[in-house]
């Protein structure tokens, strides 16, 4: 890892990865330049769902938000790059789809507010892509490899 790159904590939520989303976002990530350090393709116990969405716990949508992430399996992943955490932010596009620019995730397949494709760290929150990954993965989870084109995707 390099001294600008940073890793955030991706997810393709339920409704993505039953419409057969997952390949499509994958794809995209990496062609940006992303690079996986992790995955797993796993179903979300209540008791995650609530600590990964506890800086909602007091809203109205709390308990539709942790049912809706606990309704099928979901992809967490682990992405690293220059300023990834914004990055994907980017590419995801605005939360709601119906506001989500044309050409982001969330702007070409998001469906509604629940329906959104996919779920990255909030690169606003000091230190939520961190708290992430480790909520989701243990530390050997984590891959520590080369990629040959890592010299030129940055420079
Ligand atoms: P996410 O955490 O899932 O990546 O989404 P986000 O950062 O873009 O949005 P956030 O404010 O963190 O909200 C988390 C998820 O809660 C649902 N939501 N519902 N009914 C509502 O007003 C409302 N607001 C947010 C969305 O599914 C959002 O992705
Ligand atoms: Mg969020």
């Amino acid at each position: 890892m390099s001294h600008h790159d940073e890793r955030t904590f991706v997810m393709v939520k339920p409704d993505g990865v039953q419409r057969n989303l997952t390949g499509e976002v994958i794809t995209r990530l990496e062609e940006r330049g992303l690079k996986l350090v992790a995955a797993k393709f796993m179903q979300i116990d209540e008791d995650l769902a609530q600590q990964h969405y506890g800086e909602h716990e007091d809203k109205p949508f709390f308990d539709d938000l942790v049912e809706f992430i606990t309704s099928g399996p979901v992809m967490a992943m682990v992405w690293e790059g220059a300023d990834a955490t914004r990055q994907v932010r980017r590419m995801m596009g605005a939360t709601d789809p119906a506001e989500a620019a044309p050409g982001t995730i969330r702007g070409d397949y998001g469906l509604d507010l629940s329906q959104n494709v996919i779920h990255g760290s909030d690169h606003e929150d000091e230190g939520a892509n961190e708290r992430e990954i480790e909520l989701f993965f243990d530390e050997d989870e984590l891959v520590d490899y080369a990629r040959a084109d890592e010299p030129w995707v940055y420079e």
